[in-house]
This record gives structure tokens, C-alpha cells and sequence, in this order.
């Protein structure tokens, strides 16, 4: 079956309500034109983002019931100790609350400032804490990832040529990790191949850098692979992450995604030492090391979450609803990214809404339209996520793609509801001259998208008039 439909049936129900058109323009201005600031009940369907919104089977509410809150040594600790070894296979398993704080340990354990860490593409979080060393954090994924048309199967790998430039270029001494995001968020949710973490493993071992993963959504890579890279086909998705993760030394998790939990996170790794400094950093901003910010019955909802994510026909169904989003917008000629993504579909901002440069923030400009006309929420992946500033110039140095992206939360919307939002944003693309440009009126210096204000721009209409 081409979209297979639901794996699972519905036990408890959470009521959404439709707010009025008019009660969202409040609420808009409210918010400063920023979805983050708008309350989650005035909204319909929420795709800002998967993490943290997954909905947890009733096997992971049940194991909430055996949470061990002792200080030290809690049995939930060690049954996700074990399953995370089982799956990720790294020596030492340190629970953080988030992916973030996992990030920030690691780097600012072994990141230096003047140092480099080349990534495929980093995320937000990611880029900030390596910057926030006085690092540089290097992009360096094909460069077909940033043609939203080439519809390649892994336009989630690296470029060996430049990442072997880098390290040529930088010297190893200044490269302390090497990361893998898989999959590559900011570049579309698209997978990375097997067969490039095993060349990008012999490139790091060459000259001797660790190579660890953000593994965040590491099943929905596996499931890629198992779908789309010849030898794969039979092999289970638990044998697929334990090959892929063989090649690495280590990885920082956010389990909001793939974990299927609300809250949660971790670092595997296998040096000792590193890890060692690690958990000393831990005791003192997180937390003892068998429960690191996480309440008992996180880690057993989390150790669960782990194991179900491995579930193919979960994965299948999974992936599909994505594309089933994908495919509809797709046939009726909304410019998206190609191909469809694990976790969510973007939307072409520069080719939906060709009239509003990138100044005055398309992609942002989109997801206020969106959600004004049918209480949808996405989040911008453009200018205002990832703009820069040209030190001499002072000008905003635009990413290449302005993007809206639509992510799915897991087992939590129906294909129904998934229909909804096709249906309204092939509407809104049929009246996209109505939306307008935004213009910026506060920006926070680092992680601006989350609180930066902006005011509309008239219509182009109103402004020839
Ligand atoms: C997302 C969230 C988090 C993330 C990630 C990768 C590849 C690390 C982290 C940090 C962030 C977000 C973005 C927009 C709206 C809401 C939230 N990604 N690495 O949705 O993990 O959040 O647990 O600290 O994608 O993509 P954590």
C-alpha cells in the first residue's frame, strides 16, 4: 500500500479547538508576528515542530507507573543504560534533560575557542553552542542539498571533498569532533547513506577525529536506508543503527524525536575521558549521572520510546504520512522541498511567495498567513533562523533557502487532519498575493527566531496604489 494508514487505534483523546479568524489576528499582534509566541490553544493543527509532541503508547504511560525516583542508582536508569548500549552500542550513557544540554556539555567539554566543527548541516541549538565556544561551526553537506528540486535519495551527506579540504585547511589540531546530523534537519529532513558514514569514518580516521552523530532522528535515517540503499533491503532496522553507529564515537540525542518522549535526551560515547569530564560538568548543572535532569519515569518512558521507534511498520507508516502531506501539496503544484523528508515537508518560500524578497522575510511572512487563515502552525527555516550579519557591512547575509517547514509530531494527527492542512495550504497558494511582507522590530543577539517581533509590511497592492 502506497500510504499505509494508521498502526495504532486511539485510547485517549486530547480536544482542539478552531479559534475565529479574528481571534488570531489578535493573537498575532499579540505575538509580534511570531508563532512561538502565540498560545498553543489557539491553534488547530500544530507543526511547529516534532519534538517533544510525540504521543507515548500506552506501554510508555505504563512504564511511567514503574518510575524509580530513588537519588542514586535508579532501576530506570539502568534499563535505559542497557537499551540505549544495545541499540547505539557506546560505552558510557549520560542522561540529559534535552538534546541541547547534551550538546553543550560535549562542546564545552572539547570545543575551544578558534577551533572548528564541521557538521552536514548544524541545527539551531547546535550552531549556537559550538559558536557559543568561539568555534566556527562548518556546513559541509553536498551541495545538492541546497537544490530544492534535485531529488536525490541521500541529500543528507557529506561532502567528503570539502570536508577533507577543511581539515587540510584548519588543521587537525583545531577539528576536535566531526558531527553527523542524521537526518539533516536544516537541509530538509533528508537521510545520509551508509555508504557515506563509512567514507566519512575512513576520512576522520586518517587523521584522527572522533566522529559523533546527532542522532536525533536516527530510525527515520535507518528506515531510509532500509528503503533506498541496495544491500539494506532485508535487514532490520535495529542491524541497520547498530552498523550505523558503529562507525561513530559517540552521538548526542535528543529523544523528543526519535526517543518518543516529551522530555529527554543523552550522550553516548566511548572515550573515557571525555566522559569522565562530562559527567563531573553533569553533577554540577544537571543532575547525578543516573537520572541527569530526567525524573525516573522519563528514563523508563524514554528507554521504551528507544525501542518501539525500531517498530518498521511504525516507521512505514511513519515516513508515509509525511510523503502523503508531501505528495498532495506536490500534484497540485505547491513548491516544496525535494524530495519529502522523514519528519516534515518544507515549503519553497522563495518560489510560493516570489514577490516578497528576502528582506522582508518570506518564509516567515508564510507561516503568519497560514496561521491567520486556517490555524496552522509551521516554523520559518530561513533568514530569521538562520540569517547572519556581515561583520564590515552590518547587511544580512540570507541562507540559501527560505523555508516553512511543516513537521509532523509522531502518532499524534490523523491523515484526516494531515488532509486539512494539504487542502488549506493549496488554497493559500491559489490567493498568495494576499500575504504580505514582515519587517523586523527586535531581535534577541543569539537563537533570535524564538523572541524576535516584526510588524506587517503594506500590501504590494496597496503600495503601488
Ligand atoms: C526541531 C527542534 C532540535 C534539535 C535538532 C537537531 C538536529 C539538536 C536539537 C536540539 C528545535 C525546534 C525548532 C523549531 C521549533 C521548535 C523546536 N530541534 N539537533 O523542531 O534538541 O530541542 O532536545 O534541545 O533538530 O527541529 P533539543
Amino acid at each position: 500500500m502506497k500510504f499505509p494508514s494508521e498502526p495504532f487505534r486511539i485510547k485517549v483523546v486530547e480536544p482542539i479547538r478552531r479559534t475565529t479568524r479574528e481571534e488570531r489576528i489578535q493573537w498575532l499582534r499579540k505575538a509580534g508576528y511570531n508563532l512561538f509566541q502565540v498560545p498553543a490553544e489557539s491553534v488547530y493543527v500544530d507543526l511547529l515542530t516534532d519534538s517533544g509532541t510525540s504521543a507515548m503508547s500506552d506501554n510508555q504511560w505504563a512504564g511511567l507507573m514503574i518510575g524509580d525516583e530513588s537519588y542514586a542508582g535508579s532501576k530506570n536508569y539502568f534499563h535505559f543504560q542497557e537499551t540505549v548500549r544495545s541499540i547505539f552500542g557506546y560505552r558510557h550513557v549520560i542522561p540529559t534533560h534535552q538534546g541541547r544540554m547534551a550538546e553543550n556539555l560535549l562542546f564545552s567539554t572539547v570545543v575551544k575557542s578558534g577551533m572548528a566543527v564541521p557538521n552536514n548541516i548544524h541545527f539551531d541549538t547546535t550552531r549556537a553552542n559550538v559558536e557559543h565556544q568561539g568555534a566556527q561551526a562548518l556546513d559541509l553537506v553536498i551541495k545538492e542539498a541546497y537544490d530544492p528540486h534535485c531529488e536525490m535519495p541521500f541529500k543528507g551527506d557529506m561532502d567528503l571533498v570539502r570536508l577533507e579540504e577543511a581539515i587540510n585547511r584548519i588543521g587537525r589540531a583545531n577539528i576536535p569532533l566531526v558531527m553527523m546530523t542524521i537526518t539533516n534537519n536544516s537541509g530538509g529532513g533528508q537521510p545520509v547513506s551508509m555508504q557515506n558514514i563509512k567514507r566519512t569514518r575512513e576520512l576522520v580516521n586518517r587523521y584522527e577525529i572522533p566522529l559523533i552523530f546527532d542522532a536525533c532522528r536516527f530510525a527515520e535515517n535507518c528506515f531510509f536506508i532500509k528503503e533506498r540503499e541496495p544491500g539494506y533491503g532485508q535487514t532490520s532496522i535495529l542491524d541497520i543503527a547498530r552498523e550505523l553507529f558503529s562507525y561513530g564515537d559517540g552521538c548526542t540525542m535528543s529523544a523528543k524525536k526519535d526517543g518518543l518522549v516529551n522530555i529527554g535526551g543523552f550522550l553516548g560515547l566511548n572515550n573515557d575521558q571525555w566522559a569522565q569530564d562530562i559527567t563531573n560538568m553533569l553533577i554540577m548543572v544537571e543532575g547525578f549521572p543516573t537520572y541527569g535532569g530526567l525524573a525516573g519515569r522519563d528514563l523508563e518512558a524514554m528507554a521504551r520510546g528507544l525501542k518501539e521507534v525500531l517498530d518498521e511498520e511504525y516507521l512505514r507508516f511513519r515516513v508515509s504520512q509525511v510523503r502523503y502531506l508531501g505528495e498532495m501539496l506536490d500534484s497540485a503544484g505547491v513548491p516544496i522541498l525535494k524530495p519529502v523528508g522523514g519528519h516534515a515537508v518544507y515549503l519553497n518560500a522563495k518560489e510560493f511567495l516570489p514577490d516578497i524578497p528576502p528582506e522582508q522575510f518570506p518564509a516567515q511572512a508564510l507561516t503568519v498567513a497560514l496561521y491567520r487563515e486556517y490555524s496552522i502552525r509551521g516554523v520559518e527555516i530561513g533568514t530569521v533562523m538562520f540569517g547572519t550579519k556581515d561583520p564590515k557591512t552590518g547587511k544580512t547575509i540570507h541562507p540559501e533557502l527560505e523555508m516553512v517547514r511543516l513537521a509532523i509530531p509522531r502518532r499524534v494527527y490523523t491523515n484526516m487532519q494531515i488532509t486539512y492542512v494539504a487542502e488549506s495550504i493549496i488554497e493559500l497558494y491559489r490567493s498568495r498575493e494576499s500575504v504580505q511582507g514582515l519587517t523586523m522590530t527586535y531581535e534577541a543577539p543569539v537563537l533570535r527566531h524564538f523572541t524576535a517581533r516584526f510588524d506587517e509590511l503594506p500590501k504590494p497592492v496597496e503600495q503601488s496604489a
